[in-house]
């Protein structure tokens, strides 16, 4: 991969930033977008803005052409075997509150058994202990081992007959450990549940196949794929989304209407309700060309490179505590001794390096790791080893700065 010729395509890295050049290594929260990206969005708006699905005029048939062709390519991204099964969603957040709010409420009751992991993101957590409240279903964990990775013998030991939801992130934001979902879905399955996973940190990275994991539902976000914000996917298998309810009802999702009952569209439009979010929909179709372009297993193999380099390079700060296992996807969660990691933060933003602090949403995994916050470098393809480089500069000056004060 031309890392070079990669980030040429991305306007916004080419910056100064408080009187630095840009390094960015903040894509597990959102990543920047190529031109192509850009560029499709603005055609759609200078060209073909319309409405959908109404037919009646060319620029009609030309958006709905786009947004239709755009969940052509996911499926074909993440191998789902009809487009029926991708419902385009505001981000991976609705996905998840979708499958809870519809299939969870329709199927648990008391007795029945939510299973997550301690390392998921609030996202995978909420709308589940808001099911469990609602339907009297119990919410259980999958402990956690001390480097941050999940057995199978504990997923065994926790999904039991009565579990009928299993929820797992496919990898983690802030540990970057690679869950073993296809084994995950294989133990929902002999237990009678089905499985969701929450594929956020996953589709930008790796190659996916929701076939070959055989999960039942896969939720992900554009944003972070090189798309736009306001656009995530839901996948789910069609049998069990044919005998869901919409959640959202009103235009576009109808069939036909009457004054005391109505009935709905085919799949996958019966989960679309109101106008869809067409130029995000165009946005990430031209995201998924760009990525395939480029080629995922190469993307990965660079993240790969880049985050094994920082590993060792981080490794040389004094002080420096990193979480996570050491088979990892392309971010490294940190703290440095004594200082606090918004101060960190603050220190590298001096520097023109951009990463997150905080809780990164998954307080739950916080408690667990005894910390209440980390610093997070993470890294996409259109990072550099001299980007890492500018982070460990950053971070020897963010030590000199604060050790005055400790
Ligand atoms: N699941 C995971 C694993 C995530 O990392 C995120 C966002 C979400 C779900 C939610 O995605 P959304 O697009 O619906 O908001 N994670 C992060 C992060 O790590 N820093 O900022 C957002």
């Amino acid at each position: 991969m031309d890392v070079k010729a990669v980030r040429s395509q991305f306007p916004i890295l080419d910056q100064n930033v408080n009187g630095s050049p840009l390094v960015y290594l903040d894509s597990a929260a959102t990543s920047q977008k190529p031109l192509q990206v850009i560029e499709a969005i603005n055609a759609y708006y200078r060209l073909d803005n319309s409405n959908v699905h109404r037919g009646v005029h060319t620029l009609g048939t030309r958006a709905t052409d786009k947004y239709e062709g755009a969940r052509e390519k996911v499926r074909g991204f993440i191998d789902a075997k009809t487009t029926e099964e991708i419902i385009f969603t505001r981000g991976t957040t609705t996905a998840i509150n979708t499958v809870a709010n519809s299939y969870g409420r329709a199927n648990l009751s008391e007795g029945d058994e939510i299973v997550i992991t301690y390392m998921e993101h609030h996202s995978n957590i909420i709308p589940w202990q808001q099911l469990a409240k609602s339907t009297g279903a119990t919410l259980k964990y999958i402990p956690l081992q001390s480097d941050g990775t999940i057995t199978l013998d504990d997923v065994r030991e926790t999904v039991t007959s009565h579990t009928k939801i299993v929820a797992v992130m496919h990898v983690s934001n802030v540990l970057g450990t690679v869950n073993p979902v296809k084994e995950i879905a294989a133990i929902a399955h002999e237990n009678g549940a089905v499985i969701l996973v929450d594929g956020a940190q996953a589709v930008p990275h790796m190659k996916v196949s929701v076939t070959d994991i055989n999960c039942d539902f896969y939720a992900f976000s554009g944003h972070k794929m090189c798309g736009p914000t306001g656009i995530g996917v839901l996948y789910g298998k069609k049998a069990l989304l044919e005998k869901m309810e919409p959640v959202e009802f009103g235009g576009e999702m109808i069939d036909f209407v009457n004054l005391y009952d109505s009935t709905w569209k085919d799949l996958p439009w019966k989960f679309e309700g109101g106008t869809p979010i067409i130029a995000g929909a165009i946005g990430l179709g031209a995201a998924i060309d760009f990525l395939e372009d480029i080629g995922l297993d190469e993307i990965t193999a660079h993240e790969n490179k880049i985050v094994t380099y920082a590993m060792a390079q981080l490794r040389t700060i004094d002080g420096l505590t990193t979480y996570g296992p050491k088979d990892r996807a392309g971010l490294i969660t940190f703290n440095l001794d004594d200082v606090h990691p918004h101060d960190t933060s603050t220190v590298l933003d001096a520097e023109g390096i951009a990463v997150r602090a905080g809780h990164h949403c998954a307080q739950p995994l916080m408690k667990w790791l005894e910390v209440t916050a980390t610093a997070r470098a993470s890294f996409y393809l259109y990072n550099t080893t001299d980007d890492v480089d500018r982070l460990v500069t950053g971070l020897n000056k963010a030590k000199e700065f604060f050790g005055d004060v400790f």
